[in-house]
């Protein structure tokens, strides 16, 4: 068996229950088999796969908290800090009841080539609680976010580990985990980021994910002769990263019809009111149903459902796996052109063959998202030098990363007889300067 093939299926035997994982690994390895087939022997004795799929460090703790009632509650929580070799552990906190440490495993395994693509010097990381912030008052938000860093702060720091948002962990959730951070260590440091902007946090951040999405989308399109102008989009999600690439994608002249959250989803045929929708999710924390009221004109329906609307651009924008085989045929039937990850791997395994069977363009979340995390880094750095950059400056300089991404998978696809395969081009354009640092850096 090849030493690939051997892999995949250690992972799979070793960890049964965690299918997410399995498929992550799987799509990474399947398409990095070039670069490990060309020396395969020399891989094999390294253990340098078995050290790729294998987490540096795993930690999980109990975080107990008091909800309004006096009743004492009890989440798990974790931190994987899945690989240091281009830089401090970098990626998001996930507060979703769904979390676990298969989950975490496929979203910090993600993170390592994605944070790689940003060309900046982060390694990967992922963390999170099963709590569900949803319907909790912030008082039992901040008992919990302060519970978690209570455990959590021993094992991060600026130069060590640098936490984040993800779903259900915004501004409100890093800024009270950041003030308990700095009550424990009397250190105030940059050791979070999307932190508010009046304790260190960066200008371009919040709208990062969903703008860089739009961003490589743009370049993409660019290059194959289109334009953002008069496109027709179709957004699934209604949290951080479709709010912001709403926005950016009107802002170029897209028309954007669509967006959903757990429980229902939205057809606005005039375009989504972005600003409607922040208000609705960000500021009153309510159900989509609310968009409805206050637009007649729009489509209210329970369930998912955004993948039958007819559209020339996909922006899969909410969570794993919510972009299904029947979804992808009927994205192709109505003449779909491409299909570009705001989430993490929210396309499945045969949808996105058969997507990419049938001629869709697909960028995988690992570059389209990669965004979020760039500024992230760019946050880090402006911490470091105790300095504040302009909005412009950070966007100028995300939208330069998100081109750079492009023109990178684009290449390394090329280079590797792929050509406009933009899976194989991130995964191995990833891989390779992980590969480089690893190599150089002994067997550790
Ligand atoms: P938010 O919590 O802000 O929003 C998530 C959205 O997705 C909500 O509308 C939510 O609906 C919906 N959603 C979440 N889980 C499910 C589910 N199981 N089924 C259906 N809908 C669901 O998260 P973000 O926008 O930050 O994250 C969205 C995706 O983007 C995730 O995959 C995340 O990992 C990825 N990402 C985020 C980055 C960031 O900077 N924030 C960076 C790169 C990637 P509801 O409110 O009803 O739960
Ligand atoms: O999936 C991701 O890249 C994120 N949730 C953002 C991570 C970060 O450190 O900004």
């Amino acid at each position: 068996m090849s030493y690939v093939d051997e892999v995949i299926e250690q992972v799979i035997v070793k960890y049964p229950d965690q299918p997410e994982f399995h498929q992550a690994v799987r799509e990474v390895l399947n398409t990095i088999r070039v670069v490990i087939e060309a020396d395969e022997e020399k891989f094999r004795k390294d253990a340098l796969l078995e050290r790729l799929v294998t987490p540096e460090r795993e930690i999980k703790f109990r975080v107990s908290w008091v909800d309004d009632k006096g009743q004492v509650q009890v989440n798990n929580g974790y931190r994987v800090q899945f690989n240091s070799a281009i830089g401090p552990y970098k990626g998001g906190l996930r507060l979703h009841p769904s979390v676990n440490i298969g989950i975490l495993k496929f979203l910090g395994f993600e993170q390592i080539f994605k944070n790689s693509l940003t060309g900046l010097p982060i390694g990967g990381g992922k963390g999170g609680s099963d709590f569900d912030p949803k319907g909790k008052s912030d008082r039992e938000v901040m008992a919990f976010c302060q519970a978690f860093m209570t455990e959590l702060y021993k094992y991060i720091g600026q130069d060590t580990d640098v936490p984040a948002g993800d779903i259900g962990t915004g501004a409100r959730e890093i800024g009270y985990m950041f003030g308990q951070y700095k009550r424990l260590t009397t250190s105030y440091e940059g050791v979070l980021t999307g932190k508010g902007l009046s304790f260190g946090g960066s200008l371009a951040r919040t709208e990062a994910t969903g703008y860089g999405l739009i961003y490589i989308t743009d370049e993409m399109l660019r290059c194959h002769g289109q334009s953002m102008a008069g496109k027709t989009i179709v957004v699934s999600g209604a949290g951080n990263v479709a709010t912001y690439a709403i926005q950016k994608a009107q802002s170029l002249g897209a028309k954007v019809v669509t967006c959903s959250d757990s429980t229902g989803w939205i057809y606005d045929p005039d375009g989504i009111d972005v600003e409607l929708l922040k208000d609705i999710k960000e500021v009153r924390r309510a159900r989509l149903t609310e968009y409805k009221n206050a637009r007649p004109n729009a489509e209210y329906h329970e369930g998912r459902g955004v993948w039958q609307i007819k559209c020339d651009i996909a922006l899969p924008c909410a969570t794993q796996n919510e972009l299904h085989l029947d979804d992808a045929k009927q994205l192709v039937a109505n003449g779909c052109y491409a299909v570009c990850e705001g989430a993490n791997m929210p396309t499945t395994e045969d949808a996105t063959q058969y997507l990419q069977d049938n001629g869709v363009i697909f960028i995988p979340g690992k570059a389209a998202n990669a965004g979020g995390v760039a500024t992230s880094a760019l946050e880090m750095s402006q911490n470091s030098e105790r300095l504040s950059w302009t909005f412009e400056e950070v966007d100028a300089k995300l939208k330069a990363i998100m081109e750079n991404i492009y023109h990178n998978i684009d290449d390394t696809a090329k280079k590797y007889g792929m050509e406009g395969n933009y899976i194989a081009g991130a995964n191995i354009a990833g891989f390779e300067k992980v590969l480089n640092a690893m190599t150089a850096q002994g067997i550790v």
